[in-house]
């Protein structure tokens, strides 16, 4: 069978099941999309930090990170470019525990992911203590590829994909709201692919 009649199956299939959401095609590839050059990676400087509005400000180097305890979860992602791709399987360290790890204050209301280079992105709270929400390190049983993120990523599975952030240093927890790169570039603040959230204002590009 072609890919073509595939991805239409597959998209009959999910829209049966309530899981294509509206303007999407599937797709069988995992496509690459990010603003500006992959960085690399070195082990020697890079850390992952937590600030803002926590009890504990924390940082973990990669040996560290990776002796966290991780989940496995099967999901769909959906990019604001009209692709889903269904049934990813993804291991990393679910938020809800690694929030444990440092407490997090009342008045935290978002939580802002930052980026080598400068990409944020930013997502209330709530969304991020879904069971769903992880700090991935594994796709399909492998490191992530560098231009999929490695060495971590977000996976926000109920948002556009642009809200789970590749190469992930950093997560602020504050109490106002900080739009990042592209909800200033224009799209939709919250993202939502079945509310079909996707631009709002003309931004800064
Ligand atoms: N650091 C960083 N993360 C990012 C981006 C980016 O430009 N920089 N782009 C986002 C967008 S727009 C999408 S669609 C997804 C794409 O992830 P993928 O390349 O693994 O498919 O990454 C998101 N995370
Ligand atoms: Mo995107």
């Amino acid at each position: 069978m072609n890919d073509l009649l595939k991805r239409r199956q597959l998209e009959q299939k999910m829209k049966a099941e309530g899981r294509l959401p509206p303007g999407q095609s599937a797709t069988l590839d995992f496509p690459v999309l990010h603003y500006g050059p992959t960085p690399g990676f070195s082990e020697a400087t890079w850390d992952l930090r937590v600030f803002g509005l926590v009890d504990q400000e924390m940082r973990w180097t990669w040996a560290e990170f990776q002796k966290l305890p991780t989940v496995k979860i099967t999901t769909d992602i959906h990019c604001v470019t009209r692709w889903s791709k269904f049934d990813t399987e993804w291991e990393g360290v679910r938020f809800r525990d690694f929030m444990k790890l440092f407490g997090v204050k009342p008045e935290a209301k978002f939580v802002i992911a930052h980026c080598e280079y400068g990409y944020t992105t930013n997502t209330p709270l709530e969304i991020m203590m879904d069971d769903d929400v992880m700090l991935a390190y594994k796709f399909d049983g492998q490191f992530l590829d560098q231009e999929h993120g490695f060495p971590v990523r977000t996976l926000v599975p109920k948002r556009y994909f642009w809200k789970s952030a590749k190469w992930l240093r950093g997560l602020e927890f504050s109490a106002t709201d900080k739009p990042g790169f592209w909800e200033n570039a224009g799209y939709h603040n919250e993202g939502d692919p079945f509310k079909e959230q996707r631009m709002t204002r003309r931004g800064f590009f």
